[in-house]
């Protein structure tokens, strides 16, 4: 008999964990996994796509549970010079430096509200962020416009409205506002305008390297020239 029961529960187990297919790092909080790290979320149907959910505990109540990563960069370790298909599909590693891909966040952001959180840091270990309480990405055919608004101070100052209705832009598919080419004058990947406020797409430039800094990993409105050690983009579902 208990062996009975325990095959049942076993049964009732594995079904669970098969069927278990969370659309975002918020499913992933709310069935009980609080620390981050790297899940697999099914933003399109059955294809699991790695990502890592970043589980923020100690903030206020708006930045507590599962934010999806869709952006990071900490070590330059990942090339981010790279063409649209592989900005349209992603790259990277999920436990580094990635990408999430412009058709995962359409996919993401056309079916549930998300909000924006942007965490930068710099080399001598100061963080600041910048919330956006609205954020999505609209479909390939319309160029997969920014939508950004709703800007909320974390410290970092507001580098990404100037971006909003803005289609995103490689070195391949120029879909800025500028005569030139944005994202070839930039050496990155974004919803570039005339061109930038924020580029964290462009080069991982070091401290002490004192290169143009436009085409670094760039937020504008904190420490405008000083080169960034990591930024990353994050996103929550907002009921
Ligand atoms: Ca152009």
């Amino acid at each position: 008999m208990t062996v009975f029961v325990a095959a049942l529960l076993s049964v009732f187990t594995e079904s669970f964990v098969c069927e278990f297919k969370p659309f975002d790092c918020s499913d992933v909080y709310k069935s009980g996994q609080t620390v981050s790290g790297i899940y697999s979320i099914y933003p399109a149907g059955d294809v699991p796509v790695w990502v890592y959910c970043h589980m923020i505990s100690d903030g206020k109540d708006e930045d507590k549970g599962g934010w999806t990563v869709i952006q990071r960069r900490m070590d330059g370790s990942i090339n981010f010079y790279q063409p649209w298909e592989k900005y349209k599909t992603g790259f990277g590693t999920t436990e580094g430096e990635y990408w999430l891909g412009l058709e995962n966040m359409y996919q993401l952001t056309s079916n549930r509200k998300y909000m924006l959180r942007v965490d930068l840091e710099d080399f001598e270990g100061r963080k600041v962020f910048a919330l956006y309480s609205s954020f999505s990405v609209g479909p390939e055919a319309d160029g997969y416009k920014l939508h950004v608004s709703g800007f909320k101070d974390g410290g970092a100052g507001d580098s990404l409205t100037y971006h909003n209705d803005q289609k995103f832009s490689t070195f391949d598919h120029d879909q800025d506002a500028n005569k030139g080419n944005c994202a070839r004058q930039n050496l990155g990947g974004f919803w570039y305008k005339i061109c930038h406020f924020a580029n964290p797409n462009g080069v991982y430039l070091w401290k002490e390297d004192h290169a143009h800094s436009g085409i670094g990993v760039f937020w504008l409105t904190w420490k405008n020239t000083l080169n960034k050690k990591s930024i990353s983009m994050k996103i929550k579902h907002v009921l």
